[in-house]
């Protein structure tokens, strides 16, 4: 049955629905977290993705990352455990186990590429049993194949950019963007998926068509690697809350948050940059909790 409620997701919301951690919890209360992503082009994807999700509060993290560039990126994430991939010219080879660790949720596509192997990559992870948000180059794998979508139990997340969209839908991004609603509705029925399209004013659609507008955020965040930071968040919220829906409007309200709590604090919108915004997570998180 579909809905066509649509509202604004308010720092109320937040307030409500933000999960408070139990005296008795463990790192297992808050999930098992997966990242897949980067190649030898793009390192530093994975590294965002990961360091946003431990800074949101992932229980434990694995990062699957091609094995000529998991020194660098376990350089730069401490708390991360590894599995280096056999590559092909610095990209996923596309072989892919999941059977020693059991996640919870797989975060896949930032900094992967196009390649062939990418895309065998992304269908072992929607085979999985797990929650899974799929990112960046990862939807143009996905679109290779939607058909694994049917079968899947647990609940599928895209993230797209309004480019991304385009290409998902054959559409222009004029098209797109004159349709935000629509055209992310049409997609989330169509497929059982969350879908959330970002920009100023990115929308979250849940699978029934429930649709929830975020106004945190601001153009400091049109630089890249902002998008490979939000799948962190998501990732890390995903398994701290019950509801989907919540996790993804609180990441994105958060996410957005971070930046204009930058511009408070002496940034500027040129120069905020990706890493800006994990390194003060703690603070907008502080203001929350
Ligand atoms: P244009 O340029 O405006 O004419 P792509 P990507 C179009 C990794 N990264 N917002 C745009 O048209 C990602 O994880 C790694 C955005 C262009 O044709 C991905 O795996 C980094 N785009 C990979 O790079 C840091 C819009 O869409 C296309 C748009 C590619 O991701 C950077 C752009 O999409 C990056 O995150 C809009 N509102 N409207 C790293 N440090 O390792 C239109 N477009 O080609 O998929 O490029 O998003 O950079
Ligand atoms: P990506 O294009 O994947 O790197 O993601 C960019 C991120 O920055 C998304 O979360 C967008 O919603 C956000 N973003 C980009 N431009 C703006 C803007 N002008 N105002 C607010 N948020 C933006
Ligand atoms: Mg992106």
């Amino acid at each position: 049955k579909s809905s066509r409620h649509k509202r604004e997701w308010e720092e109320r919301d937040v307030e409500r629905t933000f999960p408070s951690r139990t005296r008795s919890s463990h790192k297992g209360s808050y999930g098992r977290g997966g990242v897949v992503g980067g190649s030898t082009t793009m390192i530093g994807a994975p590294i965002l993705s990961s360091g946003a999700a431990l800074r949101t509060g992932v229980g434990l993290l694995t990062i699957y990352v091609p094995e000529s560039i998991r020194s660098v990126v376990a350089s730069h994430i401490t708390e991360g455990m590894y599995r280096g991939l056999q590559e092909e010219n610095g990209y996923f080879l596309g072989d892919i186990s999941f059977d020693d660790v059991k996640l919870d949720a797989i975060a896949v596509g930032p900094g992967m590429g196009r390649t062939e192997g990418g895309t065998k990559v992304v269908r072992s992870v929607l085979q999985q049993d797990s929650t899974v948000i799929v990112d960046a180059d990862g939807l143009t794998h996905l679109k290779k194949c939607w058909d694994l979508l049917q079968y899947r139990k647990a609940p599928t997340i895209i993230t797209p950019h309004p480019g991304e969209m385009s290409m998902l839908m054959d559409m222009t991004v004029d098209e797109v963007e004159h349709n935000r609603f629509e055209v992310s509705r049409d997609l989330a029925i169509k497929h059982n998926l969350y879908v959330v399209l970002k920009g100023p004013f990115t929308i979250v659609t849940t699978p029934t068509g429930e649709q929830f507008v975020n106004t945190t955020g601001n153009p400091g965040l049109a630089k890249g690697g902002t998008g490979d930071t939000l799948i962190g968040m998501i990732l890390g919220f995903v398994l701290q809350h019950k509801s989907v829906q919540e996790a993804l409007n609180n990441a994105v309200y958060m996410h957005g948050k971070v930046a204009d709590l930058l511009l408070e604090k002496g940034h500027s919108m040129v120069d905020i940059v990706a890493t800006d915004l994990i390194k003060h997570l703690p603070k907008a998180l502080n203001q929350l909790l």
